[in-house]
């Protein structure tokens, strides 16, 4: 079974938390530990990218580190061309569709398509869509997004029906890693309000597994946490927090 239809099997059953793994905070010989650990304690799978400094050598091993210490879908989250690598078990590519700069919605699709498809990824089309406040952290600065703006659901509204039009697998919400505070209640309705019944992902600036129930009552299907894990001092203890949480938490639809 592909990774894309074992998440919407289990999305069928319960929301579902993914862990964000950035090798560049985090390092390579911690990362297997921290992955096994955030697998025990129920998280639905792994997500491996950055921003910055995230490429090369250091990805491979960590992916590869990775993959042998758990059985979760291991799957890239890349910030760049530099942000993919053959060891994982698929990738989420990703178009920023409300970048200013073409090269983030389609150029450097096209310059990754061809080695993607001889190391025999598997693909995940996922419109990435950064909401406020990512222009002030990196992904949205890298990424040269025009942040969707709190006041104007409705423009959260359009670009998410125009990602469910244009047939993507996935829509991300996201705020940026570490973000000031998460995405607002306000766009997460309006997407899924735009969505019907497609998965909806939302990450950054989530702290707390309230917030995180919050989100998905306001429509999330996935939530990514990053920064509040790296800064944990007991992973599993963190993990399960959020992890339990969301599995129980009630969807709006
Ligand atoms: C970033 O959505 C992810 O791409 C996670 O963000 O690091 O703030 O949890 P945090």
């Amino acid at each position: 079974m592909s990774v894309y239809d074992s998440l919407m099997e289990k999305l069928r059953e319960h929301p579902l938390h993914f862990t964000l793994i950035d090798p560049d905070e985090i390092g390579y010989d911690n990362a297997a530990r921290f992955a096994a650990e955030a697998e025990r304690a129920g998280t639905d799978a792994i997500l491996i990218g950055g921003t910055v400094g995230v490429q090369g050598e250091l990805l491979d091993e960590t992916v590869r580190k990775i993959k042998n210490a758990v059985k979760i879908p291991v799957i890239l989250f890349p910030g760049d061309i530099s942000g993919i690598s053959p060891f994982a078990d698929a990738i989420l590519y990703l178009s920023l569709l409300n970048s200013r700069n073409p090269y983030y919605i389609s150029g450097v699709q096209a310059l990754s398509a061809p080695i993607i498809l001889r190391w025999g990824l598997e693909v995940i089309p996922t419109a990435y869509l950064i909401t406020e406040p990512g222009g002030e952290t990196a992904a949205g600065w890298v990424g040269d997004a025009r942040p969707l703006p709190v006041r104007k659901p409705s423009i959260t509204y359009a670009y998410a029906l125009s990602a469910r039009f244009l047939g993507y697998k996935f829509v991300y919400l996201e705020a940026g890693s570490g973000a000031a505070y998460p995405v607002d209640d306000r766009l997460v309705m309006a997407a899924r309000k735009a969505l019907g019944n497609a998965p909806l992902i939302v990450g950054g600036g989530i702290r707390s597994p309230d917030v995180a129930v919050q989100k998905i009552q306001a429509g999330a299907d996935v939530i990514v946490t990053g920064t509040v894990l790296e800064g944990a001092d007991d992973v599993y203890s963190a993990v399960s927090a959020f992890a339990s949480a969301i599995h129980s938490a009630e969807r709006k639809r």
